[in-house]
């Protein structure tokens, strides 16, 4: 009885989502690299272990490994990004047969992704690139999955990933065709960035709270928790009033035992770099990842805030009001959030021609992954009603939810600076979105700027767009005639 599925990669990740599959009745063979040599290897500590008794299969040897699985084949990778998956691949190649279908569920750059994806049908085997998100927990229960790649095996893996997927409110599995190439990983990389924005949205919430409030901990967990009920129903508020609530060994809140500098893997980071690559704004997740990088600096800081002193706070906040100003600043500003990293989506999928489906893609992140939330619900029904929107801050329930946050949400961002207190992210997206709604930019003067000094040209107001102009600034002899056309 051949397998249905082989699995590599026997690390948390990799076993919970091998127990996952089994659990939905699929043959499941495992295979690990550290294997041979070893007395009770990492197989053999899994197969007798965890999967005791399951109908998981073991094996020291890739090719055996390979040939327990039934034609055409279907082969995940749950091993650490980077070279370890091309290493894989070599060794797999000589014993695919062609059809085969390798899918990589790991962290992967959506570049070597897309490299692979080519590689391997060049040489007739099929490569899926799927993001997996929900950590452990989703890879043993229902992971948010986005497969992208080669479009001729989806329909063979389909029936096992959407089983193992997680399942949406409704019903629907969170897992569907991303697109061609590396757009599922990349998907799953701005999946990982929003999330760094939600959680610096939450904490600056938190943080205002705590200082401009002196809310307690289990106050701070009670507003969280009424959140959670509204159209901030998600994971992270969710277990943001779990976490505040908690209490250590010594009975202490473990919370405030915590030290203030934030890790992390990249994944932010990487969001932000391939914005930059597409020109698109991506503010928010940008300020997350350099508020991290700046918490990681603690003794600058501490350096930093011997030096200056803050001005004692009035304190003379009413809880109601400013709970009404902290939850719109943290509604309107993970909206501006998501309508960035959708707009990264979308010229990502111009530029690639991925044609992705934005509505989709929301729905799919409903279920088993970090962000999952409420309002995802909201985003695809706006991206359904209107397929062209170009951005989701202009799509009228979104404009209605953003002017009536408003008013709330610039008095929080006056009152925070005026305290002292820092709020990067609530003001960076209270600021993008003035940018975006303002008609006329200061950008003519950099424009003229640029022309002064380097002659990189500009447009007139006055002239048809696409018309550019260099201007003799500083009228020296020999130079350019003021007003030249260079087209
Ligand atoms: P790790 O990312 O820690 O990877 C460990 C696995 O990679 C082990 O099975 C290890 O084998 C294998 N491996 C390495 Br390292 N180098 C190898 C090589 N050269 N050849 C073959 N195998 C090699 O495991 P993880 O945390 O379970 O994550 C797996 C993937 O899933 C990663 O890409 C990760 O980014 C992604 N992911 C993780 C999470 C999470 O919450 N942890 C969530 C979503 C996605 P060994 O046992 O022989 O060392």
């Amino acid at each position: 009885n051949k397998s249905d599925i082989g699995l590599i990669g026997l690390a948390v990740m990799g076993e919970n989502l091998a127990l996952n599959i089994e659990s939905k009745e699929w043959r499941v063979s495992v295979y690990n690299r550290t294997v041979a040599g070893v007395e009770e290897g990492v197989v053999e500590g899994f197969v007798s272990g965890r999967a005791h008794g399951k109908k998981i299969m073991g094996f020291n040897n890739i090719e055996d490994f390979v040939n327990s699985i039934s034609q055409p084949r279907k082969i995940m990778l749950m091993v650490r990004a980077g070279n370890p998956v091309d290493e894989l691949m070599e060794q797999l190649y000589p014993f695919l047969s062609p059809g085969d279908i390798l899918i990589d569920g790991g962290n992967s750059n959506f570049e070597d992704t897309a490299r692979r994806v080519r590689e391997s049908e060049a040489k007739d085997i099929y490569f899926i690139g799927a993001g997996v998100s929900g950590g452990e927990e989703g890879a043993l229960h229902g992971a948010s999955i986005m497969p992208g790649g080669s479009a001729g095996a989806w329909f063979e893996v389909r029936p096992i990933l959407q089983s193992i997927a997680a399942k949406a409110e409704d019903g629907s599995p969170c897992c569907e065709w991303i697109g061609p190439g590396g757009s599922g990983h990349f998907v799953k990389m701005i999946h990982n960035g929003i999330e760094y924005g939600d959680m610096q949205l939450i904490s600056e919430a938190y943080f205002i709270m705590k200082h401009l409030l002196e809310a307690s901990n289990e106050e701070m967990a009670a507003y969280f928790e009424t959140w959670n009920e509204g159209k901030l129903k998600s994971f992270l508020i969710e277990i943001t009033s779990k976490i505040l609530k908690y209490k250590d060994a010594g009975g202490d809140y473990l919370i405030d035992k915590i030290l203030d500098t934030a890790g992390q893997k990249g994944t932010g980071k990487w969001s932000v770099i391939n914005a930059m690559e597409l020109e698109m704004p991506l503010n928010l997740i940008a300020t997350a990842v350099f508020e991290r990088n700046l918490s990681a600096r603690k003794e600058l800081r501490m350096e930093a805030s011997s030096i200056y002193h803050r001005e004692a706070s009035q304190k003379t906040y009413l809880a109601e009001e400013l709970i009404k100003e902290i939850y719109s600043s943290l509604y309107a500003s993970k909206l501006v959030s998501y309508a960035q990293g959708f707009n990264v989506l979308k010229y990502a999928s111009d530029k690639y021609g991925w044609r992705l489906n934005l509505a989709s893609i929301a729905r799919l992140w409903r279920g088993g992954c970090i962000i999952r939330s409420a309002f995802l619900n909201e985003i695809a029904k706006a991206f359904e009603e209107d397929r062209h929107l170009s951005n989701l801050l202009l799509a009228p329930y979104f404009k209605d939810e953003i002017v009536s946050a408003l008013p709330f949400w610039k008095r929080l961002v006056a009152v925070a600076a005026k305290e002292e207190l820092p709020v990067p992210a609530f003001s960076s997206a209270l600021n993008y979105f003035y940018s975006l709604t303002t008609n006329n930019l200061p950008a003519n003067l950099v424009q003229a700027q640029r022309d002064y000094f380097g002659a990189h040209t500009f447009e007139r107001i006055d002239l048809p767009r696409g018309v550019f102009m260099h201007e003799n600034w500083i009228g020296k002899a020999n130079s350019t005639k003021s007003g030249n056309y260079i087209i």
